[in-house]
């Protein structure tokens, strides 16, 4: 199994380039954003609650998205790997997230870490917004109030992973697809190794 963590602020192309490294290196791809997305439109409890948090630009309850991911493991059982977009978003998750996948004998290979500017987010997410549809994308304020729950909760994530000497930061500006490469190339390097020994 090659499990790989795609971190970074609101807006520095983790969705973008999701897409892009599951197609090439057959990963199965766990978005916790999208998972939250898809129970909003169903209009399930768990979704109408978390579309709370999700409007204000603040992180939805920890047991939720865990539980999420638990389910998601189970439901994926015979995959090559898994890639984490999104997730984990705090320190909580990402504790909790060593113990799932040790109990299937698995853990985080690598986790790649996008580094944008924050006027480059921001101009993204204002652009997204114009078409995307998404309520926490067509607001200045709320996108604000994103960034910074990711510099209070979840950049800590990536200090969880470094004392493991797992985490890769790469340049996330750019074209996608000179991006794209740049984080191809980090995994190439990497997947000749068992990195759960
Ligand atoms: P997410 O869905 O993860 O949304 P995001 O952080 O805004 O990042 P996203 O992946 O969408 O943006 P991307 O960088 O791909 O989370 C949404 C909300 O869900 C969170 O705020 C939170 O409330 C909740 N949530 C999710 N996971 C959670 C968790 N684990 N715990 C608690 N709460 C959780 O792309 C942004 C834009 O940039 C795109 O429009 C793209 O086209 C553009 N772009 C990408 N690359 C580019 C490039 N190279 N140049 C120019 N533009 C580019």
């Amino acid at each position: 199994m090659f499990n790989l963590i795609l971190f970074g602020p609101p807006g520095s192309g983790k969705g973008t380039q999701s897409e892009k490294l599951i197609a090439k290196y057959n990963l199965k791809h766990l978005s916790t954003g999208d998972l939250l997305r898809s129970e909003i439109a169903q209009k399930t409890h768990l979704g109408l609650e978390a579309k709370k948090y999700m409007d204000k630009g603040n992180l939805v309850p920890d047991e939720v998205v865990i539980g999420m991911i638990n389910d998601a493991l189970d439901n994926n059982r015979d995959v090559e790997g898994f890639l984490f977009d999104g997730f984990p978003r705090t320190a909580l998750q990402a504790e909790e997230l060593d113990e799932l996948l040790k109990k299937k004998n698995s853990c985080i290979d690598i986790m790649l870490a996008l580094n944008v500017s924050e006027d480059e987010l921001i101009k993204r997410l204002v652009k997204r917004g114009e078409t995307s549809g998404r309520s926490d994308d067509n607001n200045e304020q709320v996108i604000r109030a994103r960034i910074m729950e990711y510099h209070k909760k979840t950049a800590t994530v990536a200090d969880h992973y470094q004392k493991v000497h797992k985490v890769i930061f790469v340049k996330g500006e750019g074209s996608i697809d000179e991006i794209f490469n740049r984080l191809s190339e980090e995994i190439d390097r990497l997947k000749l190794n068992d990195n759960c020994l």
